[in-house]
């Protein structure tokens, strides 16, 4: 007996030295908000997490996500987030500039020439900088998906030179970086949250956006839009956002699937946006709406007359912010 017992012990010790501890996960409904619609490639993104959570979690990570601003706009559910009531939300840096004056560099005009130097930017070292003060302000960046270059849409004219944009009232993203880019560019510009964005058109309380062609075509402000011309002024990246009063309460192996989960869904948003971008630009011209490029000249001058934004926000955005993104997209550029 006592033999048995021995054996029984020396099995078991053996056994749970061999045997990783058994994952721990419980039932987590996440509730993800959404500016934009389902069938922009965010819902392609979302739909890879889950796929991802389900094989990590046994079904038990569960994301519900909310479109077209049901939750509220991105600051409200951010500030929900912050505060531990709302799990996640997909939202631009640029409405938080102000809870989180770091992200103003992203609003920075003409920063990133293309899409993979801005890749190699979030997804390394300057990201993570970026994340920790995130996480100051109680939030968990998982990963950084695509919204895409920004282009001018407009009821009023073609923009071929910024002095096309003198009176013009646009409607800008709520920070002072977009706001002053803007009226440094002549445009009577006034900020706004996104969900009132289509309505304001409409009535012509603004004439003018700005956004990256896929939401031009998923948000349908084609149908209230004449012109779009291809600025490619800013590139502003999605943040897939948890909150961290709620982060701290799930388990590690939770937080490690919801951090994989989000780069396998941030890897299939950006390839699908990358691919729906050039058709959301042939389906809103077929739509009625009248497209033009800015000459090389013309976006050199673009750029020159912008400098002014860089020195007059480098001290609100964090010069040591402003000079670690300068560097390494000079390491990039080699
Ligand atoms: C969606 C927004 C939007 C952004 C904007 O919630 O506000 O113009 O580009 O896509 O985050």
């Amino acid at each position: 007996m006592k033999h048995l017992m021995l054996a029984t012990t020396a099995v078991a010790l053996t056994l749970s030295s061999v045997l990783p501890a058994a994952a721990e996960f419980n039932n987590r409904n996440i509730r993800v908000s959404n500016g934009i619609n389902e069938d922009h490639p965010v819902g392609d993104g979302i739909r890879a997490m889950q796929e991802c959570l389900d094989e990590k979690s046994g079904g038990k990570l569960e994301l519900t996500a909310f479109w077209g601003g049901a939750l509220g706009g991105d600051l409200q559910a951010t500030q929900a987030l912050r505060s531990g009531v709302q799990e996640a939300v997909v939202t631009s840096s640029s409405p938080l500039v102000g809870m989180i004056p770091a992200l103003g560099v992203f609003d920075l005009p003409f920063l990133f020439k293309d899409a993979s130097e801005a890749d190699a930017v979030m997804d390394g070292e300057f990201g993570d900088l970026i994340n920790e003060k995130l996480e100051e302000a109680g939030l968990i960046n998982l990963a950084y998906w695509e919204n895409g270059f920004r282009n001018v849409s407009n009821s009023v004219r073609p923009i071929t030179k910024w002095e096309d944009l003198d009176g013009i009232k646009m409607r800008v993203m709520q920070n002072n970086i977009f706001l002053d880019t803007f009226k440094n560019l002549g445009a009577n510009a006034t900020p706004m949250s996104f969900g009132e964005v289509f309505s304001a058109l409409e009535t012509h309380t603004i004439d003018a956006q700005e956004n990256p062609y896929v939401t031009i075509d998923t948000s349908k402000f084609y149908e209230v839009q004449d012109y779009v011309s291809e600025t490619n002024h800013a590139y502003t990246p999605f943040l897939f956002l948890f909150s961290k009063p709620i982060w701290d309460t799930y388990t590690e192996d939770e937080q490690a699937a919801l951090r994989e989960c989000a780069v396998v869904g941030r890897d299939v948003e950006r390839s699908v946006i990358r691919e729906a971008n050039q058709e959301s630009l042939a389906k809103i011209q077929e739509e009625g709406i009248e497209y033009n490029t800015l000459s090389d000249d013309e976006y050199a001058r673009m750029l020159e007359k912008s400098q002014i934004i860089y020195d007059k926000y480098r001290e609100q955005i964090g010069g040591d912010i402003v000079d670690a993104v300068q560097e390494q997209l000079t390491e990039i550029r080699g």
